[in-house]
């Protein structure tokens, strides 16, 4: 069984986000997301509207998700990438090159980033129509 493993955040989880989850199943066999807590989302300055619980929920009931973990942390990757016994980690490119020393214990693989949705625009869109 071939395991990919992503990470992120995931918050006001959109069609961006559902084409990485869906490329990246469709690498293997097994994708485990680890979604960043409340906490790490501190420190990566990032406030998510849903909480750690609800995003968990939320990935869980995708069709191309099979666990999910918490991240709490930056360097817990590989640690997670051999504790799970990971073939591949799956970033969108925006993370291209952040992570390339991981492909001592995995392959690394960078997908094009899907263009024309994230959570900021949705945030800034519902600011517009709210402020009119
Ligand atoms: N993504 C994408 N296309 C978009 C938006 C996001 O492919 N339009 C991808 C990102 O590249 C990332 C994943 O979806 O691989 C999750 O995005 P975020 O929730 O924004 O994750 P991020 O805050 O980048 O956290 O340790 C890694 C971090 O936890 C990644």
């Amino acid at each position: 069984m071939k395991k990919v493993i992503t990470y992120g955040t995931f918050d006001l989880l959109h069609w961006g986000h559902i084409n990485l989850l869906k490329r990246a199943k469709d690498l293997g066999d097994y994708l485990i997301v680890a979604i960043s807590t409340d906490e790490f989302n501190a420190l990566k300055d990032k406030k998510a509207y849903h909480s750690f619980e609800n995003r968990k929920m939320i990935l869980e009931s995708i069709r191309y998700v099979d666990e999910v973990i918490p991240e709490d942390n930056w360097a817990q990757k590989r640690e997670d990438i051999v504790r799970e016994g990971v073939d591949i980690f799956v970033m969108g490119d925006d993370w291209k090159g952040q992570f390339d020393e991981l492909a001592e214990v995995c392959d690394v693989v960078y997908l094009p980033r899907t263009i024309g949705i994230s959570t900021s625009q949705i945030k800034d869109d519902l600011l517009k129509v709210t402020n009119g």
